[in-house]
């Protein structure tokens, strides 16, 4: 018999605010995904504050979690493994090992294979902000393993070692992590030529049999590359930063792809736009309202009086709670299209 869903989301733990796993497993549960985590990191706030206090998890206390699990036949019962970001090279190839080690499991059971989303955190807008080391290791051990994979543009190009200028480069890359060794990956941002004025596109590439449930769904037909189907979604960009969006990306798609089931990825990264585009959009409205306006400026003076050169307060945090309703029934939204 099929196994109920189990995700083990391996990311940050924040005390206040929203990302890593305080984005993604709010996400996957109210998609009615148990999630279990491990807390790679638990930080006061997120990195984006400028002051930050907390503990990083050592690779041994990975591994004494996991032996507790596997103590206990747990490790067994995942059917998803979620991860983002992680800051270290041991740590890298612990979680390499977990998802080994749960596949070895399955396979021993004669069950379906485990997927694992994987997000390959390194950076963004030309700058890495994890150790150089851990490019390498992506390249030659996670790529291979993970089922989707959800770099930004910098990331493609970083692991395909193409370089990105427009959707066909996109397209070329994305085929480059397939050969690689994974079949399904999602560029979830991209500043693209073809995506016009205001607009990001989501590019996605995977087997046909992953949109053979979604057919004749966007307008122009799929522009594959070969043994691959590629499409995008436009997004709008709005005002302002987020912090957190890629993790709630990656923990939609997981959560949305389970829903829409097998051949439907196109309609479950559509679901998975328009929920991220509805949360940044409340997120958005808070910011401008007088309550969320008194909030930056307290915000703004703590930063100003800290002394620390430079320091600005961080953008506002998701209101994830507030738009729960858009992220188990995401709601059409302006702008976000089919290419
Ligand atoms: N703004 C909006 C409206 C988004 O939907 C997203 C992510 O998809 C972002 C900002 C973050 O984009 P990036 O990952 O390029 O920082
Ligand atoms: O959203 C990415 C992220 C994950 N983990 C920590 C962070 C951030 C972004 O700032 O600070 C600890």
């Amino acid at each position: 018999t099929a196994l109920e869903p189990l995700c083990l989301s391996i990311q940050s733990h924040v005390v206040h605010g929203y990302v890593g796993n305080r984005c993604a497993v709010l996400a996957l549960q109210l998609h009615g995904i148990e999630a279990d985590c491990v807390n790679s990191v638990q930080l006061s706030n997120h990195t984006g504050y400028g002051h930050f206090k907390g503990q990083v998890l050592s690779g041994e206390d990975l591994d004494s979690l996991t032996g507790g699990l596997r103590t206990n036949g747990l490790l067994a019962a995942y059917t998803h493994v979620l991860t983002g970001y992680i800051g270290s090279e041991s740590f890298l190839r612990r979680v390499v090992g977990v998802v080994d080690e749960i596949r070895d499991c399955h396979r021993a059971a004669g069950r379906p294979d485990v997927s694992w989303v994987c997000d390959p955190v390194l950076g963004d807008d030309g700058r890495c902000y994890v150790p150089e080391s851990l490019v390498s290791v992506y390249r030659s051990e996670v790529v291979r393993r993970a089922t989707t994979l959800t770099p930004n543009q910098f990331e493609a190009e970083l692991l395909s070692g193409v370089s990105i200028r427009d959707l066909s480069g996109a397209c070329e890359a994305l085929a480059a992590l397939h050969d690689m060794g994974c079949p399904t990956v999602v560029m979830t941002s991209s500043d693209l030529p073809e995506a016009g004025e205001g607009k990001m596109l989501l590019v996605a590439s995977c087997p046909w049999e992953a949109v053979e449930g979604d057919s004749r769904l966007w307008p122009e037909g799929e522009f594959g590359l070969g043994d691959s189907a590629c499409f995008a979604v436009r997004i709008p960009r709005l005002e302002g930063a987020f912090t957190g969006t890629g993790d709630l990306t990656s923990s939609l798609l997981l959560a949305l792809g389970e829903r829409q089931g097998r051949g439907k990825l196109a309609s479950a990264c559509l679901l998975a736009v328009r929920a991220l585009q509805a949360v940044c959009r409340v997120t958005a409205e808070f910011a401008a309202s007088p309550a969320g306006q008194a909030r930056a400026r307290a915000a703004e003076e703590v930063a100003a009086s800290s002394g620390a050169p430079g320091a600005k307060a961080p953008p506002p945090e998701l209101r994830l709670v507030q738009a729960r309703k858009h992220i188990t029934d995401p709601p059409q939204c302006d702008g976000v299209s089919w290419h």
